[in-house]
């Protein structure tokens, strides 16, 4: 559920509490509420003539308030029905609020034995997908249960991501005889600093099970690359024209500025909200009919938007496969001209599955999957250790800089935070801010992490993330000097620069270190489930020995 802190602290529900009771309370003049002291309180019959029978005390008509609502003499029976109707309204509305007020306080009261533990990092580092496998290991019905829901992501990135290829090829339509050279990166200082990917730059490192079919037709390269490129966009836009649509159905309707990728931002609970407005547009089915989609967990596929963009991927695989096979598209991908992010590489690479009828998103497509984080969304899962049963709270952020202000109503009671900086991102630079690199803003927002005031109590944990796209991208010969210069002539091996950039991270964290708490760091790959939770497994007995002590629990 999305959290708006300052509508739901003590405070609020303290100012509202005296009000909703004296407002209502003391005007109602049915037999409960009649206060026991004053035996000549008005009942309902002689209301008509109330200031005759009341005594001077502290309910009467010494108190401005209860003057001010007392019922007119000249009240007709009409206007006394309608009064007494709308105090009957007010006072359940006002043991409503009491109601409320009580399950909150309990709650309130629960949640202090709880863990609350925070996932902060830039946007694009892996906090969702960290969130996902949090997801995975302590509540995986409800990972099925939104399985469906992912389609809808899935297609957006599919479609989001040809869009991005048709349209770099628009601009080197008339350079295509320089481009059929793949490998060839020498021309990468040219490379835009619109914050181009790993997975592309790093090119695949084994052809793909979809790659086995090359291109039929291999054209001279200028003419004949050309008029192949323009049929795949005639024949691939209308799919295209369904970008926005998907962003609209995802985001419901909601735009964020800032984001030049023309990205989708979601609020927490979109799977459902997804789902619902799909609902929404269709004819209701039979309730029987209903329970066999949902345990079918086929839900979003009664969209009809979905399903005729399933039926269009259906159609188009081909020319989809035939695009990202093409060598224009490989060369310039090779030249870093076209840069792609990771999960477009990674879907196009399955697009034989996800093109085909009746797709349902594995697991491990679900933890491809890339859509924003807007606000912050909360995830709550019981975690039992050593027989003791905890219920822990997941506060997973957005973290384009736009969203970080959101982050600040949740430090002060925080337990933990698990910090994710991408490794990976030494050749990247902010979406919001392209003169930015990633790694650069990774290092200041932890400086700022580390030495904030709110913060210096709460367990802290480094996870250094992506490390697999990193490793690719050494593999293939990028040098982190380029990027860094403070790098040096240092080697340019995987051990070497992520040990590099950990240092750094050390160091920020040594600087900023009054209350000389421990820094726990890992190297992650998030999308991996099995290193991931294994790790997690780790991290939760480190924040559970901390909270049991500051608990006092032991
Ligand atoms: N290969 C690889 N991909 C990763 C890794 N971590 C995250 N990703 C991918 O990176 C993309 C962005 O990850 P998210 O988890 O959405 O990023 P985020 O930090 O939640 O981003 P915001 O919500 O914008 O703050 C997704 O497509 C993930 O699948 C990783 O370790 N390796
Ligand atoms: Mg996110």
């Amino acid at each position: 559920m999305a959290q708006n802190k300052s509508n739901s602290g003590l405070c609020t529900l303290d100012l509202l509490h005296p009000r909703a009771n004296s407002s209502f309370s003391s005007t109602t003049t049915t037999p409960a509420a009649v206060p026991p002291s004053s035996p000549s309180s008005p009942t309902p019959s002689t209301h008509r003539t109330p200031l005759m029978i009341r005594t001077p005390s502290l309910y009467s008509q010494d108190d401005p308030i209860t003057a001010a609502l007392k019922p007119s003499p000249s009240e007709t029976e009409h206007e006394r029905a309608v009064r007494l109707a709308s105090e009957a309204e007010a006072k359940r509305i006002s043991e409503q609020i009491d109601d409320d007020l009580r399950e909150e306080r309990e709650r309130l009261k629960r949640r202090k034995g709880d863990v609350k533990l925070l996932l902060l990092g830039q946007a694009e580092s892996g906090k969702s997908t960290l969130q996902k496998q949090f997801q995975l290991m302590y509540n995986p019905n409800s990972l099925n249960q939104e399985r469906a829901s992912w389609t809808t992501v899935i297609y957006f990135n599919v479609v989001h991501s040809l869009k991005h290829i048709l349209a770099i090829l628009e601009n080197w339509d008339d350079s295509l005889d320089g481009v059929e050279s793949p490998g060839d990166d020498s021309n990468q200082s040219h490379s835009s600093r619109r914050g181009g990917f790993g997975g592309n730059d790093s090119g695949s490192p084994s052809p793909s099970p979809m790659d086995v079919s090359p291109s039929p037709i291999r054209l001279e390269p200028r003419d004949g690359g050309a008029v192949q490129i323009a049929n795949l966009r005639r024949r691939l836009s209308p799919l295209i024209a369904t970008d926005e649509q998907l962003a609209d159905r995802l985001s419901g309707g909601i735009t964020v500025s800032g984001s030049g990728k023309g990205s989708v931002f979601v609020r927490s609970g979109w799977q459902s909200r997804t789902v619902e407005s799909a609902l929404g547009r269709i004819r209701k089915r039979p309730s029987s009919e209903d329970e066999r989609y949902a345990r079918e967990g086929a839900d979003e596929q009664q969209d009809p938007l979905v399903k005729e963009i399933g039926r269009m991927l259906q159609l188009c695989e081909n020319d989809i496969q035939e695009l990202w096979n093409h060598p224009t598209v490989k060369g310039l991908m090779a030249k870093r001209k076209l840069k792609l992010d990771e999960w477009s590489e990674f879907f196009l690479r399955h697009i034989h599955r996800v093109a085909a009828p009746e797709y349902i998103p594995s697991t491990d497509d679900i933890l491809h999957a890339r859509i924003q984080t807007m606000g912050v969304a909360e995830h709550t899962f019981d975690v039992n250790l050593h027989g003791k049963n905890v219920t822990w709270h997941l506060f997973d952020v957005g973290g384009a800089r736009g969203q970080r202000h959101t982050w600040v109503p949740y430090f002060d009671d925080a337990n933990a935070i698990i910090f994710v900086a991408p490794v990976s991102a030494f050749d990247q630079y902010l979406e919001e801010d392209p003169r930015t690199n990633r790694i650069d803003d990774s290092l200041q927002l932890f400086t700022q992490i580390c030495s904030n005031a709110l913060l210096k109590n709460v367990h802290l944990v480094l996870f250094l993330n992506k490390t697999d796209l990193l490793r690719a991208k050494l593999d293939r010969g990028l040098r982190v000097k380029k990027y860094i210069t403070s790098f040096g002539d240092r080697s340019n091996d995987y051990e070497t620069v992520v040990q590099y950039f950990r240092a750094h991270f050390l160091q920020v964290h040594r600087k900023n270190n009054e209350n000389r708490r421990v820094l726990y760091t890992h190297f992650t790959s998030v999308v991996d489930t099995k290193a991931t939770q294994r790790i997690i497994g780790n991290v939760r007995d480190s924040i559970f020995r901390g909270y049991l002590q500051s608990a006092a629990l032991v």
